[in-house]
């Protein structure tokens, strides 16, 4: 699928730090050190509802570490799917009354104009779900070849006790691991499972629902295994970066990682989980089954700068969860104000420290918040004792575009 356009990057003088992330499954900062390559998979959208705040905070965040790493020279392969075949999008087409093709196509292109607004860099592979149901039968067929799937009635479970390291993801209790399944789309009670835990790999066809024919009959693919499909298609086993919001701990990013490892008899599946916190709105997740979503398309439509949304995205740091909030955005487009102020004239204080601190700030698990500070600080500065630098207003201006996406 085609994805969205590219986005220019300048090139930055002085020398990139070495990027260090919190990894979910380890609970340490690990350094992800990626050489003159790097692969990274983050989980798409289901296309409806698209693309509201916490979605935009979720992408931005993968976007940074994009950035990190082109800052440091490395190509980066970057994989994001779209689940445009799901229950949760069927339903929302029938209580519309909408085809769902229609409603993924209509909802996939909005993200797209909104990931280009943002200044979000496109992924490499834009790959949905309908366009690799074969690739994910074939995963099926091999999943139940070696034993580690089985039939319940017409349908295709993964067995969960066939990966000695199922848990190292989340390393959640038993109890957790079967309230989060229970939540987030899982089955635990359905009869003839052999454990609570297994999970759908392939729906056999159902009257009135989508279905294809494939090398495990005629139906479509369950969620995890849509992901390992690509991912394993498109990057290969251990890859940097599994990405998402920490919504997708578990279940999902937990059998990702099994079905990859007994897929290929090989780990890790990612070298590092990276999860982004949840921005929640009047106190509660924003979420499509609450409804309480701030748009990104309305938002614009309402003539708020994109910029400004992008840098009020990125006053909260990645990691907790956040409210969404009004102030937050005023804060953002005065702040975005004042740096625009700051680099309009032709000089101004020196810019390499500022340059260097943020390239800290960002190494150091994308300390955004700090990153925003040193910007500050030499804005500030130039507001109070302008400098005579002709290069400085210039290098902050490629920082903020180049690691932050600002353009200013
Ligand atoms: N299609 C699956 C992933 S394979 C899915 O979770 N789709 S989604 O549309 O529900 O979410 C897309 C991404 O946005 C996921 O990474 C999810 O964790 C993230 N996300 C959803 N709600 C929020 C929120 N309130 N705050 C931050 N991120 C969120
Ligand atoms: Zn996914």
């Amino acid at each position: 699928m085609y994805s969205w356009p590219e986005v220019s990057l300048p090139a930055l003088p002085g020398a990139p730090q070495p990027l260090q992330l919190f990894d979910t499954a380890t609970r340490s900062l690990k350094s992800v050190e990626v050489g003159s390559h790097a692969r990274m998979y983050v989980c798409g959208i289901t296309p409806y509802d698209a693309t509201h705040i916490g979605h935009a905070a979720t992408y931005l965040t993968f976007d940074l570490i994009n950035r990190q790493w082109r800052d440091q020279g490395a190509a980066v392969s970057y994989v994001q799917n779209v689940t445009d075949i799901d229950d949760p999008l069927l339903e929302r087409a029938s209580a519309t009354g909408v085809d769902w093709r229609d409603l993924a196509t209509d909802q996939i292109q909005l993200f797209r104009d909104d990931m280009t607004a943002l200044r979000i860099l496109p992924p490499t592979s834009f790959v949905s779900v309908v366009e690799s149901i074969e690739d994910v039968a074939i995963k099926v067929r091999a999943l139940l070849d070696s034993g580690a799937a089985y039939y319940v009635d017409q349908d295709i479970y993964f067995d969960v006790t066939s990966d000695p390291n199922f848990g190292q993801v989340g390393h959640y209790d038993a109890a957790t691991e079967l309230a989060y399944f229970a939540e987030r789309g899982g089955d635990p009670d359905r009869p003839g499972k052999r454990n609570q835990l297994d999970c759908l790999l392939w729906r056999g066809t159902r009257d009135g629902e989508p279905s294809w024919d494939s090398v495990v009959g005629s139906g479509r693919p369950g969620w995890h295994i849509e992901c390992v499909a690509i991912a394993l298609d498109h990057l290969g086993m251990s890859f940097d970066v599994q990405g998402g919001g920490n919504d997708l701990i578990f279940p999902h990013h937990e059998m990702s990682a099994s079905q990859g490892q007994v897929l290929t008899g090989e780990q890790p599946y990612a070298k590092a989980y990276v999860h982004a916190g949840l921005v929640a709105l009047d106190g509660e997740k924003m979420s499509k089954s609450r409804g309480n979503l701030v748009f990104v398309s309305k938002l614009l439509e309402s003539g708020v700068d994109e910029m400004a949304i992008r840098l009020a995205l990125l006053q909260n740091h990645y990691r907790t969860d956040w409210e969404w909030t009004d102030s937050n955005l005023h804060e953002a487009q005065a702040r975005l104000n004042r740096w625009r102020e700051a680099v309009a004239p032709p000089t101004g204080p020196s810019a390499d420290e500022t340059l260097a601190a943020v390239r800290t700030a960002l190494a150091g698990d994308l300390d955004t918040t700090a990153a925003i500070a040193a910007i500050d600080r030499w804005a500030e500065h130039q507001a109070t004792t302008p400098g005579d630098d002709p290069g400085a207003p210039g290098i902050i201006s490629r920082t903020t575009d180049a690691l932050l996406g600002i353009a200013l």
